[in-house]
């Protein structure tokens, strides 16, 4: 078989650009090995479907897997696929992320897509297992194609709802059928663009049900990897319903689903959001709804979605941290959701933008593990709310206490608080010093 990429595998260790320098698989942090602990993905989409374009402009890329699309649009899907085997075995990351239409071709018929997606997991089952890599989610792409631009579930038209179902259902048992750990919903286009052709009560009802289906078929199916809602505010909708953890969170609660669905928190939608990506994962880790991660970052002068490499420890150490502090990883990792820069031509680049992406996962997940031992963070916060545990703090929380007995104690003089230090400053240095000093 031709090969794709002229380097060999990534190295260890090593000298030269192709090397990790901090990741180690098999290195023991906090007891797990590394490669169990981050549970690495490469997306498939921005990496091997993507030319390069961008609204501006065509392809600049050099993806020879691209090109012959127009003559066997199969034989065209197995070699991209030969192309993303080859890279993720170079890369030596255990797992990949996919959409329905980035590994088959869309047919003339609901039913012949449908046929090419099924031997196309076929063909991913060979090469799955040659290599030993496993599916971390499946997805089914419900925004690019003209029927869903007034969005999929939540559609002014009962028939783009139906036709909607009819594709995660087959998205959903093709991401079984290879074992995949967890199953993605981003409500892509399920927003609006207008509220005068737009109704907020049936919309909001209409996506309530379509996720009620799917988790009974995933029940139905005996699917047992875990069902992902991902949040983002906007683009292409100027208002998407699934905004953030937080609103997602509000929206399961409301309609029973909070025990059928988890987040996959991308960095680039919590900064759109106007969140930091520390925020919603620990939002999330607080509230039990931490799935899983889509880890890239935006550019802070920008305000859509840049999909950029992760390049700072800074930042991902604090999110690291917040995913030890709750157990670390179930189902979930961390996918790279991640596009290379339009003037990063060569096919090599791939690799340059994961091993760096990787190693800045590596560095951060060694400080948050510092930051676990030392309990740097943990200290001063459980001191900070030390009052909550017993007295007139616990009595309040118990339901002891009421605004009589609080308003009796106030009055006695019993209670006259002083305000304490928050100590930001001196917290923000304790954990520069253990980024600085993390081997
Ligand atoms: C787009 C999203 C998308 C989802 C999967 O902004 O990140 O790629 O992760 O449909
Ligand atoms: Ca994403
Ligand atoms: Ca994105």
């Amino acid at each position: 078989m031709p090969e794709f990429f002229d380097v060999g595998d990534v190295g260890f260790g090593e000298d030269g650009d192709l090397s990790y320098r901090v990741y180690e698989p098999d290195r023991l942090v906090l007891g797990k090995r590394m490669e169990d602990q981050l549970r690495i993905a490469v997306c498939y989409w921005h990496s091997f479907n993507w030319p390069g374009s961008d609204v501006f402009g065509m392809g600049t890329f050099d993806r020879p897997w691209l090109e012959p699309t127009a003559t066997d649009p199969m034989a065209a899907a197995r070699q991209k696929m030969d192309a993303a085997f080859e890279f993720f075995s170079k890369l030596g990351v255990p797992f990949f992320c996919f959409h329905d239409v980035d590994i088959a071709p869309a047919g003339a018929t609901f039913s012949d897509s449908a046929r090419n997606l099924d031997d196309m997991v076929t063909y991913a089952e060979k090469k799955m297992a040659e290599t030993g890599k496993r599916v971390l989610w499946g997805t089914a792409n419900l925004f690019s194609h003209p029927r869903y631009a007034a969005g999929a579930a939540t559609n002014p038209d009962p028939d783009v709802f139906a036709y909607a179902a009819a594709q995660v259902k087959h998205a959903l048992e093709a991401t079984h059928r290879l074992g995949g750990a967890n199953y993605v919903l981003w409500g892509g286009r399920e927003g609006y663009e207008t509220l005068l052709n737009t109704d907020l009560r049936r919309e909001a009802q209409q996506l309530a049900r379509f996720l009620h289906l799917v988790a009974e078929h995933k029940h139905k199916i005996g699917f047992e990897g875990t069902l992902l809602i991902e949040p983002k505010p906007a683009e292409p909708t100027k208002h998407q319903y699934d905004y953030d953890c937080q609103s997602v969170h509000g929206f399961l609660e409301r309609f029973d689903l909070v025990d059928e669905y988890r987040v996959n928190i991308e960095a680039n939608h919590a900064t759109l959001a106007g969140h930091s990506f520390h925020h919603e994962v620990a939002y999330s880790v607080s509230n039990g709804i931490f799935g899983s991660i889509d880890a890239n970052r935006g550019d802070y002068q920008n305000g859509w979605d840049t999909d950029q490499f992760p390049n700072s420890v800074d930042e991902l150490c604090l999110v690291l941290y917040e995913i030890l502090r709750g157990g670390g990883f179930t189902t979930g990792g961390f996918n790279f959701d991640t596009k290379l820069r339009r003037q990063s031509l060569d096919r090599n680049d791939l690799f340059h933008g994961h091993v760096g992406g990787i190693d800045t996962l590596a560095r951060a997940l060694l400080v948050a593990a510092e930051l676990v031992e030392r309990e740097t963070i943990a200290v001063p916060l459980n001191r900070r709310y030390a009052g909550w545990e017993n007295g007139v703090g616990a009595g309040i929380l118990s339901g002891a206490e009421t605004l009589d007995s609080l308003e009796a104690r106030v009055m006695a003089g019993e209670i006259d608080p002083r305000p304490v230090s928050g100590r930001q400053e001196l917290l923000e240095n304790r954990v520069n010093r253990v980024i600085w000093s993390s081997r």
